[in-house]
């Protein structure tokens, strides 16, 4: 007698502090289910007796026999079936267990910075523990984002730091850094290179008064001062606008934006004839297009452009000329050619003809059909992350 005491406080010692689970408060000591067996498990220990019968959907209660290490699979619980005193014997019903069971990531047996991932749910005894990790950033959309290297910080796990700066003609800023964060993801997965349109600083020159019209961007080049009157740089001013919108003119002259219709039409009437456009690709290719006789009529004529034949110079493609003599559309006012409105397919507004060779006023940072594009020699379009549009007298 002295001996099964013994054994049985030496074995609920260990069940108790290997497993210290809540369930164990349900196991009953020295008491058997009867007449209720599915099936018999030999040689598993207690907690994987409780396994077995939770991945049953019958079994709902269990008789572990200490001394042979049989575990009995019940179809009923004690509440509605006989018990025996049988000393060997404990009985636990399932409910209490499956909490702990169902999940066994549910006691969080990984370490610091670790992960617990189990297979599926109904595996109970598979977990693995990951180190945390944040993994590779996805700088697939911003071809510019350059990874600084060796900045001194740990680059794998929770804490982890990754530094980013933006590399191209534009902009050569450092970004900043981002953080592994403890749910394993990046403190910011925002990371872009937006244009810095201050990059052109070395070339636009400041601003000026045109016809009491003030605080227009000028640039020098050699023995010329141009006027600014649109540029595209990646900023995240929108280019759909209303007719009003681009009538008045949007954006700021520090990076995007659309001087105005009204004063295009003003300044090219007051001698402003020389049009230029200068664009970067992606590939950091350089081109301009040039066109000396511009036009522009008033609003009653919803501000038409005329380009006049023969008159371009330039080192890639005279495709503004596709948009000669065309009016001014908006998403709220429909001038073009095209049976539907260009402005509401494109979503801003243009010249537009049936639609376009040219839209400069397209998406920034886009490479779609919506993006800021000009058509190439072989009927392809060119993708321009920088455009800028300027004026000047003959
Ligand atoms: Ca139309």
């Amino acid at each position: 007698m002295a001996s099964r005491v013994s054994t049985l406080l030496v074995y609920a010692y260990i069940v108790c502090n290997v497993y210290d689970t809540s369930g164990l408060h349900n196991v009953q000591w020295g008491t058997q289910l009867t007449g209720r067996l599915i099936d018999v498990v030999a040689g598993v220990s207690f907690l994987d007796c409780i396994k077995e019968c939770q991945s049953r959907k019958r079994c709902l209660s269990v008789n572990y026999r200490r001394g042979t290490l049989f575990c009995e699979l019940n179809s009923v619980a004690l509440n509605s079936a006989h018990a025996n005193v049988e000393s060997t014997s404990v009985y636990s019903g399932m409910q209490s267990w499956e909490k702990i069971l169902e999940d066994p990531c549910a006691d969080t047996p990984c370490g610091d910075q670790q992960k617990c991932t189990s297979p599926s749910a109904g595996d109970v005894n598979k977990y693995s523990c990951q180190m945390i990790d944040c993994g590779p950033v996805d700088t697939s959309n911003n071809p510019d984002l350059v990874e600084i290297k060796g900045v001194g910080y740990p680059t794998i796990g929770v804490g982890s730091r990754r530094g980013f700066r933006c590399e191209g003609f534009l902009n050569s800023k450092i970004i900043g850094y981002i953080q592994c964060l403890p749910d394993g993801v990046w403190s910011t997965q925002k990371l872009q290179c937006v244009c810095d349109c201050r990059g052109f600083s070395s070339m636009m020159d400041g601003t000026t008064t045109i016809n009491d019209i003030p605080n227009i961007p000028y640039t020098m080049t050699l023995s010329h001062e141009w006027l600014i009157i649109q540029r595209r740089c990646g900023g995240t001013e929108s280019f759909s606008r209303t007719w009003n919108e681009y009538k008045k003119g949007f954006g700021s002259y520090e990076s995007d934006f659309w001087i105005g219709n009204e004063i295009m039409h003003q300044l090219a009437t007051d001698g402003f004839k020389v049009l230029r456009v200068e664009m970067m690709d992606y590939n950091g290719q350089m081109y301009f297009a040039q066109y000396t006789n511009l036009q522009i009529d008033s609003e009653t004529d919803n501000y038409k452009i005329h380009l006049h034949d023969g008159e371009y110079s330039g080192n890639f493609s005279d495709e503004l000329l596709y948009h000669n003599h065309m009016e001014f559309t908006t998403m709220d006012r429909d001038n073009d050619n095209h049976e539907d409105n260009c402005a509401e397919i494109f979503r801003n507004g243009w010249w537009y003809n049936h639609c376009f060779h040219v839209n400069l006023n397209g998406l920034g940072n886009d490479r779609t059909k919506y993006g800021i594009r000009w058509r190439d020699d072989n009927n392809g379009y060119t993708h321009m992350k920088f455009v800028r549009m300027m004026i000047r007298r003959p």
